[in-house]
């Protein structure tokens, strides 16, 4: 990877201002007074306990991310397009790439819509072929006019970073008659969620999927995750599975072509699996360690003041109907079996209970509590874990399903409530 932004001014390269960003309430997730107090409140917590959780998935709704933007030197075919391999974007954004000029950065080339948070292997359409062995720049621009409207020059300025420099990576193309399919795989341990696997490379002759496929007798069984890359090189290709995967398992990464409605997954049908050009399928084994305790979900929960719990984000993001459409105290469904992550924001002031729902809430019954204690914690069968500050672990055991059927805050147990069912 190549990110210069350390090494060479871009913001003065390219005649730009650095000005503060201008984001309007919408682009908010959280309101500033509330962010200093997450913060305080996180730092607090790491001096007393000298640990702090760190979210490795996407949607996290602690501080916001440090924008940055990673290109590698790649092969690409056709010669007018180019992958970016990461973007991460404080609210919506831009990948724009610019050609070398004489002293500076040259003409912008093309652009791709950079959602909020993090981006990873986006395909950006050039106006023009890329030369072979040319060196170009991928710049994050945030999004700030009309949003899905890129208006630059205009309110979609560059981003920069804390130095006042623009968020920038040089990358050198070669252009290639044709792409070769090709995957790489690694053995990894699983530590932070049982249900994520990562591809550490693709290449796509036009746009593919990277597929897991369960082993079965030592070729690929049935698939039970898929991911999308666009032509060209793929890097740090994360895919999500329909299950946890088993400590020891064998997993088979492959790639397939994205041959019928690009974007939709079409297997068995036109999405078949892809051949390099030896015609040898493109598909690797690789294994995985899952330590005992790893949670399969993550959901991340805050306070709305002292009204309402507020589910912000689940982890892997398949799993989003695990959490209710509701706005707040949204209704949680959990899967019978599997082992839960809770991440709340705030668990001084919302301490987050697991409940059997009494006729009114001083006749709840604890189960969990992140607060005081409940009857449930001691149960092996749902191997409770609190760490303390802000992240609670269980597994949804027979034990707890016939008990558990709501959550509450410990202190404001009669406005921050739910229900909990079971699937
Ligand atoms: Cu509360």
């Amino acid at each position: 990877m190549f990110s210069v932004g350390g090494e060479l001014p871009f913001a003065r390269l390219i005649g730009l201002e650095a000005r503060p960003r201008a984001r309007t309430p919408e682009g908010r997730r959280l309101m500033p007074r509330h962010r200093t107090l997450l913060l305080l409140i996180g730092l607090i917590a790491l001096a007393v306990l000298g640990c702090g959780d760190s979210g490795d998935d996407n949607g996290t709704n602690n501080p916001p991310p440090t924008p940055s933007i990673t290109a590698n030197n790649q092969t690409i075919s056709p010669a007018d397009h180019v992958v970016v391999a990461k973007v991460v974007s404080d609210g919506p954004g831009w990948a724009v790439i610019h050609e070398q000029g004489a002293k500076s950065l040259g003409a912008a080339i093309g652009h791709a819509a950079a959602p909020d948070g993090t981006t990873q292997n986006l395909s950006v359409e050039l106006d023009r072929n890329a030369e072979d062995g040319e060196t170009l720049f991928a710049v994050l621009h945030i999004d700030a006019g009309a949003e899905g409207t890129y208006e630059f020059p205009g309110a979609d300025v560059p981003e920069t970073d804390k130095d006042g420099d623009t968020v920038a990576a040089s990358f050198r193309v070669t252009v290639s008659q044709g792409l070769n399919p090709a995957i790489t795989v690694q053995d990894q341990t699983l530590s932070g969620l049982s249900t994520v696997v990562t591809v550490p490379s693709a290449v796509s002759a036009g746009a593919g999927w990277v597929v897991i496929h369960e082993d079965n007798a030592g070729s690929p069984g049935p698939v039970i995750g898929y991911t999308a890359v666009p032509s060209g090189t793929s890097t740090e290709i994360i895919v999500a599975l329909d299950r946890p995967a088993a400590d020891a398992e064998t997993l088979h990464a492959m790639l397939h072509v994205d041959a019928g409605v690009v974007g939709t997954y079409e297997f068995p049908g036109s999405d078949v699996p892809a051949f390099d050009q030896d015609e040898v399928m493109v598909v690797k084994p690789f294994t995985v360690d899952v330590p005992a305790g790893t949670p399969a979900i993550r959901l991340r929960v805050t306070g709305i003041g002292f009204t309402a719990y507020d589910f912000t984000a689940v982890e892997p993001s398949r799993y989003a109907s695990t959490v209710g459409a509701e706005n707040e105290n949204q209704p949680l469904t959990l899967r019978s079996g599997w082992r839960y992550e809770i991440v709340n924001s705030a668990p001084t002031i919302h301490p987050f209970e697991i409940i059997h729902v009494g006729a009114n809430p001083a006749s709840d019954i604890v189960l969990f509590s992140q607060g005081a204690s409940g009857s449930l914690e001691a149960d092996v069968s749902v191997a409770w874990f609190d760490d303390g500050d802000q992240t609670l672990r269980f597994t949804v055991s027979a034990a707890l399903q016939s008990n558990a059927d709501g959550y509450r805050c410990l202190a404001h147990p009669t406005t921050m409530r739910g229900d909990v069912g079971f699937e």
